[in-house]
C-alpha cells in the first residue's frame, strides 16, 4: 500500500460508505477514501497525486449532481424563458479548483486531502485543461456561462465534444511544433454521458416534393447526437446549469448493416469512422476563416443536434393547460450564435418548423427571427465566413432551397421599401453570385435573421454599424447593439490569486466583490494607504515568485522576480503585433549592449515574457516565434545585459498558464493595429490583477482606460479612425520610418540572432501595400510612440509607490469587466430571461 509516504491506504480496509454532502474535513476524507475504493479507475494499491485527484473529483462530482438535478426540476417545474447559447468554442480551462470554489468548500477538501497525505495544489496540477477553444472567443463563452450561473439565470450552453482539443505546443529550437491534445486520453470526471439524449443529424441526400407542396429533406449519411452533459456550478447558488457537449456516433442502422450484411463489414466500419471524424478536431484557427466541408459538417452536427433538443424541450413543458402552442417558441426560448459559426441554426429552425411540424413561412420566420440573435467577434476579412454554394447544395440541400429564399425575400422587401439601396443590393445579399465561385455569405445571413445583433466592446460596435453592417443601420436602427465583454471574476483573481483577493477582502471587510465587483471601487480610497501599499506589494511579489519557479520550471531560464514582468499571451497574430514587441526589444537590448556598466545600472531591469500558439500553416506567425526564442537565446546567455534584460517564450499558453502567467505580471502588452482587435479580454484579467497596460485605443483597451484614469495607462499609436489614411500615405510613399525602427531591424539583419532566414519576416514590414504586406498593420507608424510608452513605463516603475498606487488603481477600475455585468445586460436587453433561483 502506501505505508511509508503518509498517504491514506485506501484499498486494503474497505473505507466507511460515503458521505457525500458533508463539510466535515474528516467526511470528506472518507468520502475520497470511498471513491478511491469503490470508483477506482486505476489499478488499486496506488494513492499517487493522479489517484487521489480522480477520487477528489469524483467525490466532488457527486455534489454537483445534487445541485444539478435540483436546478434541472426547478427549471422544468417553473418552465421560464431560457438561453440557449450556442458555440464552436468553450475554453474551460481545468474544473476542480473553480467547481470547490463555487461551492465554497475549497478549504473544507484542502484539509481533507491533508489528513490522506497530499497537497490540493499539487492534485489540482493533475487535471489536463479542457481546450475546445482557440482563445479569447472560445474562453469568453466559459465566463459566460460561470456568470450565468452564478445569476442563476436559467441558460444552457450547447457545443462540440472534440476528442482532440487545441494542439499542444512544443517548443524547440526551430521554433513552435504541434502535438495532439489528448484531454480525454484517461477520461474526464466532469462529464456525464446521457444515453437518453441521443438525435440523428443527417448530411447530403436529396428533397422530396409531395403531390401537397411540402418538401422533405431525406439525408443520404445520418449520424447519431449523443448528448455529453457538464455541470456549471454557479458561485455560492444552488443553480447548477449544464454545459451540452455533443458527440457524433455511427447510427444504428449502419450497426445492423455490420451484423447482417456479409461482405459489408469494411463499408460499415467505414461510416463509423466517418461518424466519428466529426468530433475528431478543433479546427485550430483563431479569427481565421475555414473553408473545408468537415468544418461545415461540425457547425451543421452543433446546430441540428442542439435545436432538436431544444424543440423537445419545449414540447414536453407544458403551460398548465397542456401543450405549448408554436407561438409561444420565442417567449421561451433565446438562442445566442457565437459568432456565425453555428449560423445554419436559423435555415434548420426554418425546416424544422415548416416542415416537419407544417408551419407556413410567415410564422416560421416570425418565430426563427424572433428567437435568433447574433454576436459578431471581429471585422477582419479572412475571418468572415463564406461558404461555397456549391458545397452548401451537396451538404445541405432543403437548407439552400431556405437560404435562397431568405435572400429572395429579403431583396423583394428591400427594393419595395428602399429603392434607394438598390446599388448596395449586391453587397447586402445572402447569396454572393460574383465571385469565382458562388458563395453564401453568413455574416449577412446572421444580420437578415436576426433579431438583434451586437459587437463586443463599444469601439467594436460602432465600427461595425459605420462599416461592416452600415447599410443594413438604415434599414432596422435599433437592431444594432453593443455588450462589452467581461471575465468571470471568480476564475481570474478569486481563484488564480487568493493572496490579491485576501487584501481586496481585508480592506473593503467583505468579500462580496466576488459577485458584485463594483464594490472594487471602494479600494480607491485606500490607494495612497502605505499599509495596504506594504500588503499589495508582498502579494505581488509572492504571484511573481510562484512565476519565476514555473517559468524556471518549463523553460530552464532563471528570471529574477525583482525586476519588472512585461507579458504579451495571446495567439500569434500580425494583427496583435508580437513583432512590434520583439522589436522594442531588440532596439533595448542593442542599446543596454552600449551602455557602460554604470549607465546600466540606471536603467528599469526587465523580464519580458511572450507566449501563444501560432497557427500550424501561418508561416509569419511562426517566423515571430522562433525570433523570440532566438532573441532570449542570445540576451539571456550575455552576461552584459542579463540582470537587465531576459526574454522567455512561455510554452503552451492556455488556460491554466494564464491563471499562473497573469497573478504574477506587472505590465501587459495589448497593442494590436487600432481598429482590428474586437474586444480582447485578456486585458481586463491583467487589469483586474493589478497589472498595468501598455497599449493602442482598440477593443475593451479604451473603455479600461476611461475606467482606470489615463495617468494609469500607458497609450500609444494611432487611433482607428486614422488607419486607413495612414495606409493610403505609406502607400503613396509618404512614410518617414523613424530611425530606431531602422536600427532594430538592421541589428536583425546583421546576424545578430543567428543564421535563421528573417528576411521574408522583416519583408512583411517592407515593399508594398497589400494585406499582409508593406507593413499593413502599421508597426513601423507605431513605432516611435511604442519606445516613447516604454521609456515612460521605465520612468513610473522607478517610482514605487507611484507603481504601486496605479497598481490599486487598475484593480479598483476593473469593476466594470466582470461577466456578470456583460452577462445581466445580455439577459435583460437581448434575451428578456430573469433569475429562476433554485430554491
Ligand atoms: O473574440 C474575442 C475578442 O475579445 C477578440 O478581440 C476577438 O479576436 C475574438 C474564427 C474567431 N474573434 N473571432 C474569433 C475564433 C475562432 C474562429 O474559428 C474566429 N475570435 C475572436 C471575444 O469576443
Amino acid at each position: 500500500g502506501n505505508s511509508g509516504t503518509g498517504r491514506a491506504d485506501v484499498s486494503a480496509t474497505i473505507p466507511a460508505i460515503a458521505q457525500p454532502l458533508s463539510e466535515e474535513p474528516t467526511e470528506i476524507a472518507s468520502n475520497i477514501k470511498y471513491h478511491a475504493h469503490f470508483s477506482p479507475h486505476f489499478t488499486p494499491f496506488k494513492f499517487e497525486p493522479e489517484q487521489a485527484y480522480y477520487a477528489t473529483a469524483d467525490s466532488v462530482r457527486d455534489r454537483l449532481i445534487k445541485q444539478w438535478n435540483d436546478t434541472y426540476l426547478h427549471y422544468d417545474k417553473v418552465n421560464p424563458k431560457q438561453t440557449y447559447y450556442l458555440s464552436m468554442e468553450y475554453l474551460q480551462g481545468r474544473t476542480l479548483t473553480n467547481a470547490i470554489g463555487n461551492l465554497d468548500i475549497h478549504n473544507a477538501y484542502a484539509d481533507a486531502l491533508k489528513k490522506l497525505g497530499h497537497e490540493l495544489e499539487e492534485v489540482v496540477e493533475q487535471e489536463k485543461d479542457a481546450a475546445l477553444g482557440n482563445g479569447g472567443l472560445g474562453r469568453l463563452a466559459s465566463c459566460f456561462l460561470d456568470s450565468m450561473a452564478t445569476l442563476n439565470l436559467p441558460a444552457w450552453g450547447y457545443g462540440l465534444r472534440y476528442k482532440y482539443g487545441l494542439f499542444k505546443q512544443i517548443i524547440t529550437k526551430v521554433g513552435q511544433e504541434e502535438g495532439p491534445e489528448d484531454w480525454l486520453e484517461k477520461f474526464s470526471p466532469w462529464e456525464v454521458v446521457r444515453h437518453d439524449v441521443i438525435f440523428p443529424v443527417s448530411f447530403f441526400g436529396h428533397v422530396e416534393v409531395h403531390p401537397s407542396g411540402s418538401r422533405k429533406w431525406v439525408g443520404g449519411e445520418v449520424v447519431q447526437a449523443v448528448a455529453y452533459d457538464v455541470p456549471i456550478p454557479g458561485y455560492r447558488t444552488k443553480n447548477t446549469n449544464s454545459l451540452r457537449l455533443w458527440e457524433a456516433k455511427a447510427s444504428s442502422e449502419d450497426f445492423n448493416l455490420f451484423l447482417f450484411n456479409d461482405g459489408q463489414y469494411e463499408s460499415a466500419a467505414q461510416l463509423h469512422s466517418r461518424a466519428q471524424q466529426i468530433c475528431a478536431v478543433l479546427y485550430p484557427g483563431d479569427a481565421t476563416e475555414n473553408g473545408k466541408l468537415l468544418r461545415l459538417k461540425q457547425q451543421f452536427f452543433l446546430c441540428s443536434a442542439s435545436l432538436q433538443d431544444i424543440i423537445a424541450r419545449f414540447k414536453e413543458r407544458e403551460d398548465g393547460t397542456g401543450a405549448q402552442p408554436w407561438s409561444e417558441f420565442p417567449k421561451k426560448v433565446a438562442i445566442q450564435l457565437n459568432d456565425t459559426h453555428p449560423t445554419l441554426t436559423i435555415p434548420e429552425l426554418m425546416r424544422l418548423l415548416m416542415d416537419d411540424e407544417g408551419i407556413g413561412w410567415d410564422d416560421a420566420w416570425n418565430i426563427t427571427t424572433r428567437t435568433v440573435a447574433y454576436t459578431n467577434h471581429t471585422v477582419l476579412p479572412e475571418a468572415l465566413e463564406k461558404w461555397s454554394q456549391e458545397v452548401m447544395w451537396k451538404l445541405l440541400p432543403r437548407h439552400m432551397e431556405i437560404i435562397e429564399e431568405i435572400d429572395k425575400r429579403f431583396v423583394a422587401t428591400i427594393m419595395s421599401e428602399r429603392p434607394d439601396l438598390e446599388n448596395k443590393m449586391p453587397s447586402m445579399r445572402i447569396l454572393d453570385h460574383n465571385t469565382p465561385k458562388p458563395v453564401v455569405r453568413m455574416a449577412n445571413l446572421c444580420v437578415v435573421s436576426s433579431h438583434t445583433v451586437n459587437g463586443v466592446a463599444q469601439l467594436h460596435s460602432d465600427i461595425l454599424k459605420a462599416e461592416l453592417f452600415a447599410d443594413y443601420v438604415s434599414v432596422w436602427p435599433t437592431k444594432f447593439q453593443n455588450k462589452t465583454n467581461g471575465i468571470t471574476p471568480r476564475r481570474w483573481i478569486r481563484f488564480c490569486s487568493p493572496e490579491l483577493s485576501h487584501i481586496i477582502t481585508k480592506w473593503l471587510k467583505t468579500d462580496q466583490w466576488v459577485t458584485n465587483l463594483e464594490l472594487l471601487a471602494n479600494l480607491r480610497e485606500f490607494a495612497d494607504n502605505t499599509e495596504l501599499h506594504g500588503e499589495w506589494e508582498s502579494a505581488k511579489m509572492a504571484n511573481k515568485q510562484r512565476l519565476a519557479q514555473y517559468i524556471l520550471r518549463v523553460t530552464g531560464v532563471s528570471i529574477n522576480p525583482n525586476t519588472l514582468f512585461d507579458i504579451q499571451v495571446k495567439r500569434i497574430h500580425e494583427y496583435k503585433r508580437q513583432l512590434l514587441n520583439v522589436l522594442g526589444v531588440i532596439y533595448r537590448y542593442k542599446k543596454l549592449k552600449e551602455m557602460s556598466p554604470q549607465e546600466r545600472k540606471n536603467t528599469t531591469p526587465r523580464t519580458v515574457m511572450i507566449g501563444g500558439k501560432a497557427f500550424a500553416t501561418y508561416t509569419n506567425a511562426k517566423r515571430i516565434v522562433k525570433l523570440v526564442i532566438d532573441v532570449g537565446d542570445v540576451v539571456n546567455s550575455d552576461p552584459d545585459v542579463n540582470n537587465y534584460l531576459k526574454v522567455v517564450f512561455v510554452p503552451n499558453y492556455n488556460v491554466s498558464v494564464a491563471e499562473m502567467v497573469i497573478p504574477g505580471s506587472e505590465l501587459s502588452q495589448h497593442i494590436s493595429t487600432a481598429g482590428m482587435e474586437a474586444s480582447g479580454t485578456s486585458n481586463m484579467k491583467f487589469a483586474l490583477n493589478g497589472c498595468l497596460i501598455i497599449g493602442t485605443l482598440d477593443g475593451a483597451n479604451v473603455e479600461i482606460r476611461e475606467e482606470i484614469g489615463d495617468d494609469n495607462f500607458f497609450l500609444f499609436g494611432a487611433t482607428a479612425d486614422k488607419v486607413p489614411q495612414l495606409r493610403k500615405e505609406r502607400e503613396n510613399g509618404l512614410f518617414k520610418p523613424d530611425p530606431r525602427f531602422e536600427e532594430a531591424k538592421q541589428f536583425i539583419r546583421s546576424g545578430a540572432f543567428g543564421t535563421y532566414d528573417y528576411n521574408p519576416l522583416l519583408e512583411s514590414l517592407e515593399g508594398n501595400m497589400g494585406y499582409g504586406r508593406g507593413d499593413y498593420f502599421l508597426v513601423g507608424h507605431d513605432f516611435p510612440s511604442y519606445m516613447d510608452a516604454q521609456e515612460r513605463v521605465d520612468e513610473a516603475y522607478k517610482d514605487r509607490k507611484r507603481w504601486i498606487k496605479m497598481s490599486i488603481l487598475s484593480t479598483s477600475g476593473s469593476c466594470k469587466f466582470s461577466s456578470d455585468r456583460t452577462i445581466s445586460q445580455y439577459a435583460k436587453e437581448i434575451w428578456s430571461i430573469v433569475e429562476c433561483r433554485v430554491p
